[in-house]
């Protein structure tokens, strides 16, 4: 077992099952009591999936994706004493522009969630003329300003690191098309001010497992240990049924995050249970938060299950950290500093 140092607050609260004593494979457990977000979780709202939380102010809050009734997703801000029961506004969250005029996106999904430098920014996909990435920046969970989008179409699946890397925000993304995307890589791209991105970098490419064959895209926002950040991906496998959502992680060098240092060949958690396997999109298991405790090394990982509900797994990050790094092949297109 490494001595792992972990770059994360105190959550004494986290929340927290023990191991099971039969678990074998991969170091990441099921809550017991998933799906801990089922169907029809608030007014207007057929399925809450695909969110990010963090403890704020010794609780905790959360951006959900909630499909409304007429199909189309919006974000939702929620809020927990214990980040397992969630209650939820009845009201999307009312972005406004910079001059303080309302500015809702048309629509928004896969929201994720981050804090850097005191700002807690949002970063989700919304429509630009074509699926795209959106942000949104607020310091009190009450005025959310947008920022303008900082990528041109397509893209999605874009995860903000919680701090700046080398003097620039870092932000992962995944390029792709306008639909149900068949193909598909990690870049990084930087920004001084958040507004004007550059330096595009090319990541990682989807595995040659079979788990992750079709395309990849960022979970989790990155943590930061002595080895690299710890990235909590998805993986993609492509069936006669349609796709597979597997969660996947690696190890990114800490300076210059488009190298991958370590990339675990097996995936961490893949759909096996009811509400995995089965719901609006079946088998989909789709990371996009942890929360993590320095003091214990514990995780909770936040995952998005069948298009339909809210998943929550648990992990020590330095059990998973040695997991890829004994399960790890990477390519050269993962070890290259990703320009060409
Ligand atoms: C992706 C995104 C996710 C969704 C997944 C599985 O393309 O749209 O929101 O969870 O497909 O349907």
């Amino acid at each position: 077992m490494s001595s792992l140092n972990i770059v994360a607050p105190e959550v004494p609260n986290i929340p927290w099952q023990e191991k099971p004593a039969n678990l074998a494979d991969a170091p990441v457990w099921r809550h017991t009591e998933n799906p801990i977000i089922g169907r029809n979780p608030s007014p207007g709202v057929a399925r809450i999936f695909n969110s990010a939380v963090l403890p704020y102010n010794d609780k905790f809050i959360g951006v959900f994706r909630g499909e409304q009734k007429n199909g189309i997703p919006h974000i939702y801000l929620g809020y927990s004493d214990d980040a397992i029961h969630w209650t939820f506004d009845e009201e999307k969250i009312p972005f406004e522009d910079e001059e303080g005029n309302p500015f809702m996106p048309v629509y928004a999904y896969d929201p994720r969630l981050v804090e850097v430098e005191g700002v807690y920014y949002i970063v989700w996909c919304q429509d630009f003329y074509g699926a795209s990435i959106g942000i949104a920046k607020t310091t009190d969970f009450k005025k959310f300003v947008r920022i303008e989008n900082p990528f041109i179409p397509f893209n999605r699946n874009a995860v903000l690191f919680p701090r700046k890397i080398n003097g620039n925000f870092a932000m992962l993304s995944r390029p792709s098309d306008s639909g149900h995307t068949p193909f598909g890589d990690i870049f990084i791209s930087e920004s001084p001010d958040m507004t004007y991105w550059g330096k595009h970098r090319h990541v990682m490419g989807k595995g040659s497992e079979w788990w992750e064959s079709v395309k990849i895209g960022g979970g989790a926002t990155p943590i930061e240990t002595s080895e690299g950040w710890l990235l909590i991906y998805h993986g993609v496998s492509g069936t006669c049924n349609g796709f597979v959502y597997s969660v996947g992680g690696a190890i990114l060098d800490i300076d210059n995050p488009s190298i991958v240092k370590y990339r675990c060949t097996e995936f961490l958690l893949t759909p096996e249970e009811w509400y995995e396997e089965r719901g609006f999109v079946p088998n989909v298991t789709f990371p996009c938060a942890t929360i993590v405790d320095k003091a214990t090394n514990r995780m909770a990982i936040y995952y998005g299950a069948a298009d339909t509900y809210v998943g929550l797994a648990y992990a020590y990050v330095n059990e998973i950290v040695d997991y890829i790094k004994t399960h790890s092949v990477v390519t050269e297109a993962d070890t290259e500093i990703g320009i060409r």
